[in-house]
């Protein structure tokens, strides 16, 4: 099946569902017949990049390797879901540098914070609340927001499958599948 490579790059806060997101959206590709491949911290965090915490510098690192392997990705023809907070404007920029126009779009999953807190499906911001988490996106650690993303998804009170329709319209229309 004809498709462009791409790397569709989500990003916002823990809990905001980008994993969530870029799975579904990563399924229903697969299912349609496309070449994908998803990045995301289950993936990456407990190897390319284990060596790595929290800290400016190590999130920088983090991204920088993830940008880096989803280029190579987008070499070998496949679109790229990566699921990152990738919380800094600068390196996000960094990677949209890497890629040739066109082949970068960012996907704002834009949960608010209170949103977020409140699922804490994993009780991490209880925790980083409690101090036994230190340096915790949204907490103690800032999240700059995206000023231009290609896709800015609203998330809160809508459906997962709602919002992969909405990446869907947006390749199409980007002649991307
Ligand atoms: C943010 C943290 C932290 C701190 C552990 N800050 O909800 P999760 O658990 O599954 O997703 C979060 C994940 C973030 O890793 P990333 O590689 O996406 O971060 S970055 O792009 O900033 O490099 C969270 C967990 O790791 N986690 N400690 N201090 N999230």
């Amino acid at each position: 099946k004809k498709q462009k490579p791409c790397v569709m790059w989500f990003t916002g806060l823990s809990g905001a569902g980008k994993s969530t997101v870029a799975g579904a959206l990563e399924s229903r590709l697969a299912e349609m017949g496309y070449h994908t491949y998803l990045l995301d911290g289950d993936n990456v965090r407990h190897g390319l990049c284990q060596d790595l915490g929290f800290s400016k510098e190590d999130r920088r690192e983090n991204i920088r390797r993830v940008g880096e392997v989803a280029k190579l990705m987008t070499d070998a023809g496949l679109i790229v879901l990566s699921a990152f907070i990738s919380p800094y404007r600068y390196e996000r920029q960094l990677v949209r540098d890497l890629l040739p126009e066109g082949e970068f779009l960012e996907v704002f999953v834009d949960t608010p914070l209170a949103e977020c807190e409140k699922r804490d499906p994993k009780g991490l911001y209880k925790k980083a609340r409690a101090g036994e988490i230190k340096q915790f996106t949204g907490i103690d650690s800032q999240y700059q927001v995206p000023e231009q993303p290609e896709i800015h998804l609203q998330a809160g009170g809508v459906s997962v499958f709602e919002l992969v329709e909405r990446c869907l319209l947006s390749l199409n229309e980007r002649q991307i599948i």
